[in-house]
C-alpha cells in the first residue's frame, strides 16, 4: 500500500488533531448506535495512544470509541477519495456518517476504505473508529485471557499422575500463575489502545498506479533499477524518471492487463549504504494517451544483499550490525506516532555509532524508515508475531501470518535501509511444528521477495527447531541476567559456547539479537550488582567482547535503546530499565561506553 502523499496529481489531508473519545467498558455502543454520535465524550488526541492520556484509561482493556468531523475539499470532485489510517489496534470498526465503512484487525499496519462514493466534495462528514486492544488466542500477538487455566491447560488428573513421580510438579500451576501480568500478554510492552499513527483521506485519479515496487540489481560499475506498476483504470503507459544530483535516467512501458516493468540501467552507480546512505529519486507517472493522470515519487536506494555461511555482505562486502532494538514508546504518547521523538531516537543511535536497528516486535511507522533511508540505517524489518506458543501452530495462524507478511512486504519493500525480514520474536521453538510453521512462512517470505534474507530471533533453547528454516540465526540471550545473576563470568562463556555450537551445526551466520540489563538511573554499586549502571555497562562489554571474538557473528543489537513502558507484574518496575537511554532519553552509564566502544575510541 503507498504511503500518501501530495503531489502535481494527489492531495493529502491529514486528519490528526483532537477527536472526540468515550470508553466503552460494557460494549454497548454498537446497540446503542454510537456510531452515528457519543452520547457524551472528552477530547483525544490522535495519533496517540489512550493508555497516558488520561488516568482511567492506563491499563484499560477493551472498546473506546473514537469520532471526528471533517470536510472533503470542494476540489476533489471526480477524484478517487481515500480513507487511509496509519495504525490503530487491536481491532476497528469504522462508520461514516453512521453507515459500516469496513473493520481491520491488527495493530501495526495501515489500513484503508474507498470512499468515493461514500462522500460529497464541499461537505463535511462524520467518521467513527471503533477500537478494542483486547488480545486473545488467535490474534497476532496473541494475548492471554485473565481467567486462562493456571495448569497451563493439563487435565488435573495428568497433573495428579504426574505429581506421583515428580512431586515438585505440584508447584507448577502456582509457578504459572505468579507469573501472569496485567494487563494479560505473553510479552512486556504495554498492549496500548488507540490510533497510533496519522489518519489520512488522499485524493488520486480515477486512473491511478496502486502499487510500485523497486528492485535493483548492481556490480560495482553498472546497476538496474526495476519498477513494476500495478495501475487501475485507463491509463496506457508509464514512465519514469531516476535522477541523482545531474544524472537523469528514463524508462517507459506500455500498461498490459494492469501492470507494467519499467527497467532502468544505472551506469558507474553511487550504491546505498549506512556510510553513504545515497538516495535516487525515482517519479512515475502514468499516462492516458499522452496525457499524465497519476504520479508518484519514491526516494530510493541501489545496494544488494547476500548471506554466506559466515557473513552478510552488502553490496558484495561483508557487514556487521552493531545496534540496538526499540519500541515505539514515549511518556504521554505511548506509541502513537511522534515525529519528534524519531527524530531524536536516530540522532541518539548516530551519537553512539550504531549502524543498524530491529524493529522489535512489530511494524513501526513508515516514517521510521524514511528516516532510516536517509540516514544510513540497516534495519531488520520485523513482522508483529510476538510470543506465538506451540499452539497456534495451525493453518487458519499460518495463513493469517501469511496476510500479515504480505501486507508488511508491500508497505516495504521499497526502502533500500530493510535488509531482511523478521518472521518472528521468541516463538516457541522446541517443537517440530514450529520447524514447519516457520519454515512456511520463511518462504512465503522468499515468493513474495527473493532479494531479501529471512531471520527469527529466538529464546534459550537447547534445541529450536526455527534455526534450519532461517537465512541468518538470531538469538536473544540473557545469561547474567534471568539465568546466573551477577555472574558475567559464566554468562561469557556460556554464550561463547553456544555460539560456537550453533554455528557447527547449522552453518549459518549469526546476530545476537538480544542482550541486556536492567539499570535504575542513578544507582550504582562497586563492584557492578544487579540492577545498577556499572552492571550494565560491563554486561554489555562483556557480551560484546564474546560476540565478536567469533567470525561468523554478524552483530550485536542491544536491548533496548530506551526504557518503555510494561504490564503490572513483580518482575518489572512498571517499566523495563534496560534502555541504556531512560524513558525520558537521558543517557545512563552504559551509553556513554557504548558510544566509545562503537565509536572505536576504546580498544577492548
Ligand atoms: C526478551 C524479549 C523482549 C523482552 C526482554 C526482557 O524478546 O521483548 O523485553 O526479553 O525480558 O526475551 O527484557
Amino acid at each position: 500500500m503507498l504511503y500518501p502523499q501530495a503531489n502535481g496529481c494527489r492531495s493529502v489531508v491529514n486528519l490528526s488533531g483532537l477527536w472526540e473519545f468515550s470508553l466503552d467498558a460494557e460494549d454497548v455502543g454498537g446497540e446503542k448506535g454510537w456510531f452515528k454520535g457519543l452520547p457524551s465524550s472528552r477530547p483525544m488526541a490522535v495519533p496517540g495512544s489512550w493508555n497516558e492520556q488520561y488516568q482511567d484509561t492506563m491499563f484499560y482493556m477493551g472498546t473506546a470509541w473514537y469520532q471526528t468531523d471533517f470536510h472533503v475539499p470542494h476540489e476533489w470532485k471526480s477524484r478517487r477519495i481515500m480513507l487511509r489510517v496509519g495504525a490503530a489496534g487491536y481491532r476497528t470498526d469504522a462508520w461514516l456518517d453512521g453507515e459500516p465503512l469496513g473493520a481491520h484487525e491488527g495493530s501495526a499496519l495501515p489500513f484503508e476504505f474507498d470512499v468515493t462514493r461514500r462522500v460529497k466534495p464541499g461537505q463535511k462528514h462524520r467518521l467513527t473508529l471503533k477500537i478494542d486492544n483486547r488480545l486473545g488466542r488467535d490474534t497476532i500477538p496473541p494475548g492471554e485471557p485473565e481467567d486462562a487455566d493456571a495448569s497451563a491447560g493439563f487435565p488435573p488428573e495428568a497433573l495428579e499422575n504426574l505429581a506421583s513421580l515428580i512431586p515438585e510438579i505440584q508447584m507448577l500451576p502456582l509457578l504459572l500463575e505468579s507469573r501472569k501480568q496485567y494487563p494479560s500478554v505473553p510479552f512486556d510492552f504495554l498492549p496500548y489502545g488507540g490510533i497510533h499513527r496519522p489518519v489520512k483521506l488522499y485524493a488520486t485519479a480515477k486512473d491511478h498506479i496502486e502499487k510500485a515496487r523497486v528492485r535493483t540489481r548492481a556490480l560495482k560499475t553498472r546497476a538496474t533499477l526495476a519498477c513494476d506498476v500495478t495501475a487501475r483504470g485507463k491509463a496506457t503507459s508509464v514512465e519514469a524518471t531516476l535522477t541523482r544530483g545531474s544524472k537523469e535516467f528514463k524508462a517507459s512501458a506500455k500498461i498490459v492487463d494492469g501492470r507494467a516493468s519499467l527497467k532502468i540501467r544505472v551506469p558507474r552507480p553511487d550504491l546505498w549504504s549506512p556510510a553513504n546512505p545515497n538516495l535516487y529519486h525515482l517519479e512515475i507517472r502514468l499516462l492516458k494517451k499522452s496525457r499524465v493522470v497519476d504520479e508518484y515519487h519514491l526516494d530510493t536506494g541501489i545496494r544488494t544483499i547476500e548471506v554466506t555461511e559466515k557473513d552478510i555482505l552488502l553490496n558484495g562486502e561483508p557487514i556487521y550490525l552493531n545496534g540496538v532494538c526499540k519500541h515505539e514508546d514515549f511518556p504521554i504518547v505511548g506509541k502513537g506516532l511522534c515525529e519528534p521523538v524519531a527524530v531524536k531516537d536516530f540522532a541518539l543511535m548516530k551519537w553512539l555509532g550504531a549502524n543498524s536497528f530491529r524493529t522489535s516486535h512489530y511494524p513501526y511507522a513508515e516514517e521510521y524508515l524514511m528516516l532510516a533511508d536517509r540516514l544510513g540505517f540497516l534495519v531488520i524489518d520485523e513482522m508483529p508475531t510476538v510470543g506465538l506458543n506451540y499452539r497456534m501452530y495451525k493453518d487458519d495462524i499460518l495463513e493469517k501470518c501469511k496476510g500479515i507478511l504480505t501486507e508488511l512486504i508491500e508497505r516495504d519493500a521499497n526502502h533500500p535501509s530493510v535488509i531482511m525480514w523478521c518472521i518472528a520474536n521468541e516463538p516457541d521453538g522446541f517443537t517440530e511444528s514450529a520447524g514447519e510453521f516457520f519454515g512456511k512462512l520463511a518462504d512465503h517470505s522468499r515468493g513474495l521477495d527473493p532479494t531479501r534474507p529471512v531471520t527469527l530471533a529466538t529464546l534459550h533453547l537447547p534445541v529450536d527447531h526455527t534455526f534450519a528454516v532461517v537465512d541468518v540465526i538470531a538469538i536473544n540471550r540473557y545469561y547474567g541476567w534471568y539465568i546466573n545473576p551477577g555472574r558475567l563470568d559464566i554468562a561469557a562463556k556460556r554464550l561463547s559456547d553456544e555460539l560456537d555450537a550453533i554455528h557447527a551445526e547449522h552453518k549459518k551466520p549469526i546476530i545476537v539479537s538480544e542482550f541486556g540489563a536492567d539499570a535504575m538511573e542513578g544507582l550504582h554499586s562497586d563492584p557492578p550488582e544487579i540492577f545498577t549502571e556499572e552492571y550494565q555497562a560491563e554486561f554489555l562489554k562483556t557480551y560484546i567482547k564474546v560476540i565478536r571474538s567469533k567470525d561468523f557473528t554478524v552483530g550485536e543489537h542491544i536491548w533496548n535503546l530506551a526504557d518503555f513502558k510494561t504490564p503490572q507484574q513483580y518482575t518489572r518496575t512498571v517499566f523495563n530499565r534496560k534502555g541504556i537511554f531512560t524513558r525520558d532519553r537521558r543517557p545512563k552509564l552504559a551509553a556513554h561506553e557504548i558510544r566509545r566502544l562503537w565509536r572505536g575510541e576504546e580498544s577492548d
